[in-house]
């Protein structure tokens, strides 16, 4: 309530360009393909908007269906071991994929990581 009167967003609810690279998928290790990705955090879920061209005319035609990440029971961590890029930290799902998300701006990933981390802890584990 108290964000809604000061006309702000709950910080469980973000937007921006981050680079996501997606590792792992149901326990299966992936190749790392970082792309710049439009990603919302809505409370409850992760959504990954793929910024591409092709994407954007898929999008067009389909209406725009991203990727979807369940919180509930998920992990997030700081990695400096899984990227030589900086600012990085890791997102595993309760179903195990595995996501690495990215940006230069290091204030905005503490600022994500924050946010995610309220997410989950706000959805408990069981
Ligand atoms: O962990 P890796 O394999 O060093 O990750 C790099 C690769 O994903 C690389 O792609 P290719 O395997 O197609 O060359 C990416 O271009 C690099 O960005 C990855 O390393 P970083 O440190 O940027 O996550």
């Amino acid at each position: 309530l108290a964000d809604i009167i000061a006309g702000e967003k709950p910080d469980t609810e973000k937007c921006e360009y981050l680079n996501k690279a997606k590792i792992a998928e149901g326990g299966k290790k992936l190749r790392k393909n970082w792309a710049s990705t439009w990603v919302v955090l809505d409370g409850k879920k992760l959504l990954f908007y793929k910024e591409s061209k092709q994407q954007a005319l898929t999008n067009l035609k389909t209406g725009c269906k991203p990727e979807s990440v369940d919180l509930y029971g998920a992990q997030i961590e700081w990695t400096t071991e899984k990227s030589s890029r900086k600012n990085v930290f890791q997102i595993t799902t309760g179903s195990g994929s595995e996501f690495l998300l990215q940006s230069e701006k290091q204030a905005s990933m503490f600022s994500w990581h924050d946010a995610i981390k309220k997410a989950i802890d706000s959805l408990g584990t069981d």
